[in-house]
């Protein structure tokens, strides 16, 4: 492969095989990783170091990793790695199968948290001391500093913190790319921050290049693979119902002047039913639409080409095969109507409540009073993890979830009496979305809520349990704010349970 995407020449000398790159991290190492949502992971070091891990342990060694990413990578890093029995401990997001396998089956340590809080949480110094950093970027540059490639993530953080730094030079990655990123450096801990001076989703505060001491390089490995974008199912009639009731929504409270015809900029979950919120958009009446979100997805693309979606910042590309194509083919255009910031920056508390974000997340069910759960599967399986839904859902000017009524072919209702685990708290969720119908939760109390949720979101087929239940509770309960009768929510899911479990033994 040519090195004509690295410009330094001292580190051009450094080039090597991902096998001599991987002889260079030893057992007990904790790795800085990019990636976030299948974009921009190293995919040639990740596999020769899983490859050098089996073969430890083939040979009775024990060898493992500490795994730091952005959010989640693909197959040739999180599933090779977990594959290998190599990682120890993992953050942040997870959703690569195997590792989620060796997760819940207790082999391997996941510490869940807030994307926007990983950076400062590394500062902090309590995860301890990032050993090596393992950066994918699109190419290097005569100064040393990095083009990075089509996600930004923690990298910026990363290379800042390791000791040592592997880069991976990505050919597959359009060179195009340059120019579209903006890292910011302006973050510090407490006592010391100060305003971000971002207003617009548009707004570039910070440099198009990461920053790199040359002296930290240990190896550049250079790879020609394409990031892991998987196809998007069509929208089905539940997501375009769930699209259609979100659609409806915006446009009432556009005509009530609570919203803009323009919306407010917006934050869409990863997704199919995120997805096809964003292709209803293409035929809804609103005009100039802005995103302030985490991930770029293809629905998004699709609304920049239709001239609805004016400025997309995010902090990675989430899309499938063909969009990708497209993206590669034809960045010079797209490069100034998006931008790719750190997570710190895309998914910032302070900047998703300035800019007044419209969220917009998937979940895996929600109770009566409005209590999402996000991440656990009978309270106990972690499916990926909060992700950047916490971020913004607090945050937010209106925050919304979406979820199909049931889940499992019908099997289980995604309104339950009490969710089995919480994510986010009913003051921070204000509408939720099923096919059913919508439920404006704003400014409700406990019981009413509970009244619009039963009757607006749940399937009619649970309907009938969730009134008997919340007639039982209003009946049993020791007090009337919220009334429950604790216990009874994980027998709620007893008839799933005996259709049989998904819980790998
Ligand atoms: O499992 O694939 O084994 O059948 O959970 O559910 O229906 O495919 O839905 O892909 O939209 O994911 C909340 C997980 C929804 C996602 C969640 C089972 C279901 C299936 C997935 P199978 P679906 P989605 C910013 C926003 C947190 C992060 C976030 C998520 C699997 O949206 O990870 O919001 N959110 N980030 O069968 C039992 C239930 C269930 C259930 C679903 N009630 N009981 N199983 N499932 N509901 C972006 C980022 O942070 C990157």
């Amino acid at each position: 492969m040519s090195t004509t995407r690295i410009a330094n020449a001292a580190l051009r000398a450094k080039v090597t095989t991902a096998e001599t790159a991987a002889a260079l991290i030893p057992s007990g190492t904790t790795l800085g990783l990019s990636g976030f949502t299948g974009s921009g992971y190293p995919k040639a070091v990740s596999l020769a170091l899983a490859a050098r891990i089996e073969a430890a342990h083939a040979a009775g060694d024990p060898f493992l990793v500490k795994v730091w990413t952005g959010a989640s990578t693909g197959p040739e890093l999180d599933g090779a790695l977990a594959k290998a029995d190599g990682i120890e401990f993992r953050l942040p997001y997870n959703s690569d199968p195997i590792a989620r396998q060796k997760i819940n089956s207790g082999k391997m340590s996941y510490f869940d948290m807030h994307l926007s809080q990983v950076a400062p949480m590394a500062w902090q110094g309590f995860l301890g001391p990032l050993d090596i950093a393992v950066i994918e970027v699109a190419g290097i540059r005569a100064d040393g500093s990095l083009i990075p490639s089509s996600s930004i993530g923690n990298n910026k953080t990363w290379l800042d913190r390791a000791g040592k730094v592997i880069l991976e030079v990505n050919h597959w990655q359009s060179a195009a790319l340059e120019g579209m990123h903006d890292i910011y450096y302006g973050t510090a801990l407490p006592p010391n921050r100060v305003p971000i001076p971002l207003v617009r989703p548009q707004d570039r505060i910070g440099e198009a290049y990461l920053r790199c001491d040359p002296e930290k390089v240990i190896a550049i490995v250079e790879t020609d693979t394409p990031d892991r974008n998987a196809p998007y199912s069509p929208p089905d009639a539940v997501a375009g119902a769930i699209a259609g009731h979100l659609i409806e929504f915006l446009r009432h409270e556009v005509a009530k002047g609570r919203l803009p015809s323009s919306l407010l900029p917006l934050q869409s979950g990863v997704g199919n039913i995120t997805n096809a919120v964003l292709a209803g958009l293409l035929d809804a009446p609103f005009e100039n639409l802005t995103s302030y979100t985490e991930v770029i997805q293809d629905g998004m693309i699709d609304l920049i080409d239709a001239g609805k979606l004016t400025f997309a910042s995010a902090t990675a590309f989430s899309v499938s095969p063909d969009a990708a194509q497209k993206l590669n083919a034809d960045m010079a255009r797209y490069r100034d109507k998006m931008i790719l910031r750190p997570q710190e920056i895309s998914n910032h508390p302070e900047l998703v409540r300035r800019l007044g974000c419209i969220a917009m997340n998937g979940l895996i069910e929600a109770d009566i009073y409005g209590n999402v759960n996000s991440t656990h599967i009978m309270g106990s399986y972690i499916q990926n993890g909060i992700g950047g839904s916490g971020d913004f859902a607090r945050n937010a000017f209106l925050s919304i979830f979406m979820t199909p009524s049931t889940a499992k072919k019908g099997a289980i209702s995604a309104i339950v009496p009490q969710v089995s685990h919480v994510d986010h708290i009913t003051q921070d969720v204000q509408v939720i979305i099923t096919e059913q119908g919508l439920a404006d939760l704003r400014g409700l109390s406990p019981k009413q809520r509970a009244r619009v949720i039963i009757a607006n979101c749940a399937h009619p087929d649970y309907r009938p349990a969730l009134e008997d239940y919340y007639r039982r509770a209003q009946a049993g309960s020791y007090g009337q704010q919220t009334p429950c009768l604790p216990g009874e929510s994980l027998s709620w899911h007893k008839s799933y349970l005996e259709t049989g479990s998904m819980l790998p033994r």
